[in-house]
């Protein structure tokens, strides 16, 4: 298999940790590429030219990080991503975090392309507060409150939110106005996966 991603895509990182936890990723060659560049590589797998962007090894391009993950489960080993016990639970925990980078990560690009002020348009504050309600429905979230750090497709896709929102936009100070959440965050990312992926 063949993943394109670049070093700090939340979306790719989700991907990537994924290989991690179900111990692909020996058999996947990591393609380095920057899916802004008008003539890459990765234009000429997938018309959207977005990362993760993954080829299987019977050649079908898979984009959008939640379903390469859905098929990184399926074929890999271990324990599922997506416990049968716990599964509308653990969906509805990566749909937490997948909407969480979704507005930080639009934060990032729009401050990028049209400066701070963007912060101020209908969208940009919509999107600032979403952050912030997500940031205190997490806090008080069962899993999270009960210390649950096993790394479901839920827990990853949070804790990759999470890491994140550290990484880009730092003056949400999310670990200290929230230390129920950090201290979950603390023991989701104590393990391989999450050290050999950090965003850099
Ligand atoms: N919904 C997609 C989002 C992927 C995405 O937006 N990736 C960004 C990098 S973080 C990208 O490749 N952007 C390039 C573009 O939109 O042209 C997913 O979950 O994989």
């Amino acid at each position: 298999m063949q993943l394109y991603l670049n070093a700090t895509s939340p979306y790719a990182r989700v991907a990537r940790v994924c290989l991690y936890e179900k111990q692909l990723i020996e058999r996947t060659e990591l393609c380095w590429c920057d899916p802004w560049a008008a003539d890459s590589e990765l234009l000429q797998i997938t018309p959207l030219s977005r990362i993760p962007t993954l080829v299987t090894d019977d050649g079908d391009v898979l984009t959008e990080s939640l379903l390469i993950a859905l098929y990184l489960d399926a074929q890999g080993e271990g324990e599922s991503l997506l416990p049968h016990k716990t599964y509308a639970e653990t969906l509805a925990l990566a749909g937490l975090g997948h909407g969480l980078t979704d507005a930080a990560f639009n934060v990032v690009i729009g401050r990028k392309h049209n400066g701070h002020e963007v912060d101020t348009t209908v969208l940009g504050s919509r999107r600032l507060k979403a952050i912030e309600r997500t940031l205190a429905t997490l806090d008080a979230h069962p899993s999270v409150l009960t210390g649950n750090a096993e790394r479901t497709l839920g827990a990853i896709t949070v804790a990759v939110a999470l890491c994140y929102l550290s990484f880009r936009l730092p003056a949400f100070d999310w670990p200290n106005r929230f230390p129920t959440l950090q201290a979950w965050h603390a023991k989701v990312v104590e393990c391989e996966s999450f050290a050999m992926t950090a965003f850099e």
